[in-house]
């Protein structure tokens, strides 16, 4: 498979597609944009709802390949999450099929798993195999957008490596995110190894910085020719200072997915 040059970018407008729109053009790859919101600055970028079929078809007419953030990125009512995460992912496998775009990289979750322990010390780290179990109806919705994936690449040939984000903000600003920040920087270097990464069908990776504290096995992830070159620790001793190690007593912190296993999700950030 040649490199893919053009790549549609949906949720261009969210933090994580800002992030991405500053740092990917850098790989050589000619972006371009599309997500519900305008984005100021940017008067190309397709202004469209996932839920808008014929939009998505034009919107990846062309393109080489297609890195999927748009949808709701939080915990919200199920008919919310169903019609953005679940019907919208659908949406765009359907346009990329009909379109013969064979190449998706899809942000998954850590909230995947979020009902998983947290390691202790000594504990392995998990595997990308390990059962899932979906702290909320959106990591329920990642899970799905994981199921159709592998339909997609078994059925029809699209090829998706599905990266289990972690927490990818310019700093971590929470203990547990020490175990599972991805920097930027990180974040386009794992992003531009799973465009290009000459794998096929379905394939599900962690996505973090090389974490002193990590929790996961990064080992699939550098199976697609990732090189972390980031680490978490030097925010370590501020953090701690504030907010106290990891208390394992309280659900919300004995988790990977965090405060999210609490009901309703509350977020620090
Ligand atoms: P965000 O909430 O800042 O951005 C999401 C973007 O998607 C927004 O600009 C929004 O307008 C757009 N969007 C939502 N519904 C849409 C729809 N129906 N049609 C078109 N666009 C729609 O979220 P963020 O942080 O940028 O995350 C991007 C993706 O990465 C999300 O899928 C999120 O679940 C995933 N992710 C992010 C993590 C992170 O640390 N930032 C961690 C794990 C996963
Ligand atoms: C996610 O999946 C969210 O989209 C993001 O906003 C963060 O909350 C992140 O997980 C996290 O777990 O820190």
């Amino acid at each position: 498979m040649p490199a893919p040059r053009t790549v549609l970018l949906t949720g261009a407008a969210g933090g994580l597609g800002t992030l991405m729109r500053g740092l990917l053009p850098s790989y050589g790859y000619d972006l371009r944009l599309l997500d519900l919101r305008p984005i100021e600055g940017e008067p190309d970028a397709v202004v469209a709802d996932l839920a808008d079929k014929e939009a998505l078809r034009a919107a990846v007419r062309g393109v080489d390949a297609i890195l999927h953030l748009a949808g709701i990125s939080l915990e919200s009512t199920f008919d919310k999450i169903l019609r953005a995460n679940i019907e919208g992912t659908y949406n765009l496998y359907e346009a990329a099929r009909e379109e013969g775009v064979n190449r998706v990289v899809f942000a998954s979750s850590n909230h995947t798993v979020g009902w998983t322990p947290t390691p202790r010390e000594g504990d392995p780290l998990l595997p990308v195999t390990a059962p899932r179990r979906p702290d909320t109806f959106y990591g329920l919705s990642k899970c799905f957008g994981e199921d159709l994936a592998q339909l997609y690449a078994d059925r029809h040939g699209i090829d998706t490596v599905s990266v289990r984000i972690g927490s990818c903000f310019p700093e971590p600003t929470t203990v547990r995110m020490l175990s599972v920040w991805l920097s930027p920087a990180d974040g386009a270097r794992l992003f531009h190894a799973a465009l290009t990464a000459p794998v096929r069908g379905h394939t599900v990776v962690y996505g973090s910085s090389a974490n002193t504290r990590l929790w996961w096995d990064l080992g699939p992830a550098r199976a697609l020719g990732y090189t972390p070159q980031d680490d978490s620790e030097p925010f370590a001793g501020k953090l701690i200072a504030e907010q106290g190690e990891l208390d394992r007593s309280d659900p919300a912190q004995a988790h990977f997915g965090g405060a999210f296993v609490v009901d309703p999700p509350i977020w620090p950030h």
